[in-house]
C-alpha cells in the first residue's frame, strides 16, 4: 500500500485483514512522506513500513522507478493508493496496470483532482461521496469500481463532509479490495466486470443503507 499521512484507510484494511473480511495480506507500506502516521499503523501490526521520499530523487519519473522497484521486492498481487499524494508517470501506471487502485473523495466522475469537499460545497451540490478506481495515466478518470454516497447538508462545512466520506471510505475500501482478491471483480478492455457483467461508468453502488 503507497500512503503519505494519517492512514486511516490503511487502518481499515488492516481491521479487515484481522477480523477475516479480507482473503489478502498486506505485504508492504510505503510513504513518500516520513512523518506519515501510517507508518506507525504498520509497524503496530508488523507490516513492514518503509519511507521514499520524493524530494531525494531528481525526476518525477526517478522517483517511480525507484518505487516501481521497492514495490515489486514484495511482488504484491494488488498495488493500494491510499492518501497517496504523489501522481505517477505512465511506465509505472502501465507496470501495474489492472493492479493499481485509488480512493477518491468524490463521485467521480465528479470532482478529480484536490480540495474535493470544499468544491462540493461551492457547486452547492447535495450528494457526495467516495469512488474506489482502476488508476490510468490521466489524473482521477481511471475505470471505477464502487461508490458510496453521502448526502450534503444546509450545516456541513468541508470539515464534516470530509469526515462524514471517510467514514464511508473505510467501508468501501474493505468492500472493494475483497471483490479483487477474490476475483469477483476484474479490469477488462471493456471496463470493470463483476461476476462477469460489465458495470455502468460509476461502478458498484455501495453506498451504507443504514
Ligand atoms: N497517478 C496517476 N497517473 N493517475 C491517477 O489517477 C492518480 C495518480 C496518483 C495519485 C490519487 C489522486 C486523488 O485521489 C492519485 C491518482 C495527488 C494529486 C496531486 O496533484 C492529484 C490526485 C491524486 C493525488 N499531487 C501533487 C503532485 O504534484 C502533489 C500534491 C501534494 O503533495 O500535496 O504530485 O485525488
Ligand atoms: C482520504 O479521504 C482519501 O480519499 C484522500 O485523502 C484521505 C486520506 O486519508 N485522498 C486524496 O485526497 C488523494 N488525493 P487517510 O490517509 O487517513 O487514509
Amino acid at each position: 500500500m503507497l500512503i503519505s499521512g494519517n492512514g486511516s484507510n490503511l487502518q481499515a484494511l488492516i481491521d479487515a485483514v484481522e477480523a477475516g473480511r479480507l482473503d489478502g495480506a498486506i505485504c508492504a507500506v510505503i510513504s513518500n512522506r516520513a512523518e506519515a502516521p501510517g507508518l506507525q499503523r504498520a509497524r503496530d501490526h508488523g507490516i513492514p513500513a518503509q519511507v521514499l521520499d520524493h524530494r531525494e530523487f531528481a525526476s518525477r519519473e526517478r522517483f517511480d522507478a525507484a518505487l516501481l522497484e521497492a514495490i515489486e521486492h514484495y511482488r504484491p498481487d494488488l498495488v493500494i493508493l491510499a492518501g497517496f499524494m504523489r501522481i505517477l508517470s505512465d511506465h509505472f501506471v502501465n507496470h501495474f496496470s489492472g493492479r493499481l487502485i485509488n480512493i477518491h473523495p468524490s463521485l467521480l466522475p465528479r470532482h478529480k483532482g484536490l480540495n474535493t469537499h470544499q468544491r462540493v460545497l461551492d457547486a452547492g451540490d447535495h450528494e457526495h461521496g467516495c469512488s474506489v478506481h482502476f488508476v490510468s495515466c490521466e489524473l482521477d478518470s481511471g475505470a471505477v469500481i464502487g461508490q458510496a454516497r453521502v448526502p450534503v447538508c444546509a450545516d456541513d462545512d468541508a470539515t464534516t463532509l470530509a469526515a462524514k466520506v471517510q467514514r464511508q471510505e473505510h467501508r468501501l475500501y474493505p468492500a472493494c479490495v475483497q471483490l479483487l482478491c477474490t476475483g469477483q471483480v476484474r479490469l477488462t478492455d471493456r471496463g470493470v466486470t463483476y461476476q462477469g457483467q460489465l458495470l455502468p461508468p460509476t461502478g458498484l453502488d455501495l453506498t451504507d443503507s443504514h
